[in-house]
């Protein structure tokens, strides 16, 4: 039944690190000499990129990204980033600018503001917010080129005030030889960009290498080499999230048009992996998505991929009622859900967990993928009951800025002492009392 189906996807979604695939198996044979689990091999990498630095950094590049690449050759010269934007379409120029404003005023917008309160006279007592300094981004470039995934990182990274930002793409022509990546680098201001990607990419983020200065937060999405490193560096720096395939929960009912969902269906799918579910109280709809589906992935150009991620991935859910579609979804907490009914506002009421909520007929997920302004950056694998999406917010940092008068101290004082006598720290106490006269 539905719940069972829901939770078989869920497990099935969840990145797993402890198992060696057969093409695994080859590969570390290969590459370490022995069979190693992901998280094995990330634990290598990261260990050997701590202590070894750009010679390690650079011996993973070729033994896993097969680009051969000397110190020199790592970061992207700048005019190599101003030819690829001098040759770039003028079009997608004028896109991304356009793009840029639309993600700098939701943005801004959203960007936490210093609070301050005087709760008694001569207290007050301050929130404040700082960028953070350093931040590298990893950008993906197996299966499609991502200059949204530029767009969508370093332009909440800038709104937050963030001094430096760093680019990481493997090296690969959907990477950092993609000149339309590096055109979107360049018209952004972005002028650190460094050919390498996978744990290597990440582990000389974190710890920093010659080749490469150490960052103090990791964003971006990428495989699961990515994600586990980044958990790994955790604590050494920052990270967004630990990101899984994307996903999407489309909730339709009668009102909705069925090629729209299939298209948007299919749109997630096509990420490859990218799990895609159709939740609906109305039967007639799926067998009209159904038939919408093999319709549209005959004509798609990477209509094989998105076929057989929805095989392995897609599932159409009917349900009771709009009630338990919301508690479905709910229990998913799906990184994206599309509400394509008569009245998504009070659904959306009813659905506490999504990454982010795409509401009505004409506001497909592709929508806030490109151009919207919240970012495309989001919390998958169900960790959107306890993670945020990527925001300008994801680069501050706050911290609090107290100030009290020598009144106000005289008021507070004895509360100090007594707590700080019955902890035993009498050290405590007295700079308190000293202070008593
Ligand atoms: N849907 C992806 C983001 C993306 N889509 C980039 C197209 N390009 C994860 O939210
Ligand atoms: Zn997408």
């Amino acid at each position: 039944d539905a719940v069972e189906t829901l939770a078989a996807l869920r497990e099935k979604l969840s990145p797993r690190g402890d198992l060696v695939s057969p093409r695994g198996r080859e590969l570390t044979q290969k590459v370490f000499g022995k069979p190693l689990t992901p998280v094995e091999v990330v634990e290598t990498i990261c260990r050997d990129v701590q202590s070894e630095g750009t010679s390690a950094l650079l011996r993973y590049t070729k033994s896993l990204d097969g680009a051969e690449l000397s110190a020199d050759e790592l970061r992207v010269p700048e005019e190599e980033l101003k030819a690829a934007h001098a040759k770039a379409d003028g079009n997608l120029i004028e896109t991304i600018r356009r793009i840029r404003d639309n993600i700098v005023e939701f943005q801004s917008a959203i960007l936490h503001r210093d609070v301050t309160i005087t709760p008694r006279r001569g207290v007050s007592l301050t929130q404040r917010y700082v960028p953070i300094p350093r931040v590298g981004i990893c950008v993906p470039g197996g299966a499609a080129a991502y200059p949204s995934t530029v767009m969508m990182t370093a332009i909440p990274a800038q709104v937050a005030g963030v001094d430096e930002i760093a680019v990481v793409a493997p090296p690969t022509p959907f990477g950092s030889y993609n000149t339309d990546m590096l055109a979107t680098c360049h018209e952004l201001g972005i002028k650190e960009v460094y050919r390498c990607g996978g744990a290597q990419a990440v582990a000389a983020m974190a710890y920093g290498c010659d080749a490469m200065p150490a960052v103090d937060k990791i964003v971006g999405p990428g495989n699961l080499f990515v994600a586990l490193a980044k958990k790994l560096v955790f604590g050494t720096v920052d990270i967004d999230s630990f990101a899984g395939p994307s996903e999407v929960i489309v909730i339709a009912d009668e009102s909705a048009d069925a090629a729209f969902v299939a298209s948007d269906l299919i749109a997630q799918a096509e990420h490859s992996p990218g799990s895609a579910i159709l939740i609906t109280w109305d039967e007639s709809l799926i067998a009209k998505v159904e038939s919408e589906l093999a319709e549209q992935l005959q004509a798609l150009e990477r209509g094989d991929l998105a076929r057989d991620a929805l095989a392995d991935f897609g599932a159409l859910i009917l349900a009771r009622d709009a009630d338990q579609a919301c508690e479905l979804t709910d229990s998913f907490a799906p990184e994206h859900l599309q509400i394509e009914t008569r009245n998504p506002e009070s659904l959306i009421e009813k659905i506490r967990h999504s990454g982010a909520a795409f509401l009505g007929h004409h506001t497909p997920v592709a929508l806030g993928d490109y151009a919207a302004g919240p970012s495309h950056v989001l919390p998958t694998g169900g960790t959107c009951r306890w993670a945020a999406g990527l925001s300008a917010n994801s680069f501050l940092r706050s911290g609090s800025v107290t100030q009290f008068t020598e009144s106000a101290l005289a008021e507070i004082g004895p509360d100090v002492i007594t707590v700080a006598e019955k902890e035993g720290l009498t050290a405590h106490a007295r700079s308190i009392s000293i202070r008593q006269r």
